[in-house]
């Protein structure tokens, strides 16, 4: 058995009842759920996601090695009615493997940690709750240490291979949409930052914001992303924002 962490999410249906399900054929398919979160709303992260999202987090002991044990889940979220349209859509299940172990895995079909997580409110704030002291493999960060690297005001985000009339415009097409001074953005090489914001040539084949594991605080714009709306998507993941718990 080993002990991996999975990130739950919804916005269409009945999340809670979706969770609780998936929660069940996991324990069903042999895999014990050692710990699960409460039902956290947050907001929508992307322009094509829909409304707000339901996210929570669980510990699971899984007896299955990685691949198989990212089937299962892929297999439950289409048993529960997930239909795989467009990328980032509205989804009535996503369940995503953050941690297994303390593996570190890059397959083309497979990134463990997931990619994403260290910069995602909505999946850490859930998980803080569950394993608040799992220790981030590649970052030599706890979760607890990465949220709270999120709650530091402002975010500092350096953007590589943009001049800085084009960051400070940016900022200005961006500041009113989020709490003032909650985040800066510059275009010089600074030491405390919090990300930093590199070009990609072309589109990776995993995702659009997916970082390699190895530089693990950079985020992959591709050379086809406008760089407010991949800001926005950033932000909007990142930034406190009114926490509001459900069930
Ligand atoms: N998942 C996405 C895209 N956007 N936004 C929130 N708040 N929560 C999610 O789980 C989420 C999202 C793609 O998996
Ligand atoms: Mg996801
Ligand atoms: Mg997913």
């Amino acid at each position: 058995m080993t002990q991996c962490c999975i990130a739950l999410g919804a916005n269409l249906g009945d999340p809670a009842r979706q969770f609780e399900s998936a929660l069940v054929a996991l324990h069903e398919a042999g895999h014990r759920v050692l710990r699960s979160s409460q039902n956290y709303v947050t907001p929508a992260m992307g322009s094509e996601a829909g409304d707000e999202f339901h996210n929570a987090a669980a510990v699971i002991d899984t007896p299955l090695p990685p691949e198989d044990f990212l089937q299962k889940l892929h297999d439950i979220e289409s048993s529960l009615g997930r239909r795989r349209t467009i990328t980032w859509g509205p989804r009535s299940l996503d369940l995503d493997l953050l941690f297994y172990g303390n593996a570190v895995v890059q397959a083309s079909n497979l990134v463990v940690p997931h990619p994403l997580l260290w910069f995602r409110r909505f999946v850490l704030g859930p998980l803080n709750e569950v394993a608040k002291d799992w220790m981030h493999p590649t970052l030599g960060e706890t979760v607890g240490e990465l949220l709270q690297k999120l709650n530091v005001q402002p975010l500092e985000i350096e953007i590589q291979g943009e001049d800085s009339t084009t960051v400070a415009t940016v900022y200005e097409a961006l500041r009113n949409d989020f709490a003032a001074n909650s985040f800066k953005l510059t275009s010089q090489p600074t030491d405390r930052k919090f990300a930093v914001v590199a070009r990609t040539g072309s589109r990776p084949l995993t995702h659009p914001t997916q970082p390699n594991i190895e530089s693990a605080r950079i985020l992959r714009r591709p050379a086809d992303c406008v760089l407010e709306s991949f800001l926005r998507d950033v932000l909007t993941a990142a930034l406190p924002h009114d926490q509001l718990l459900t069930d």
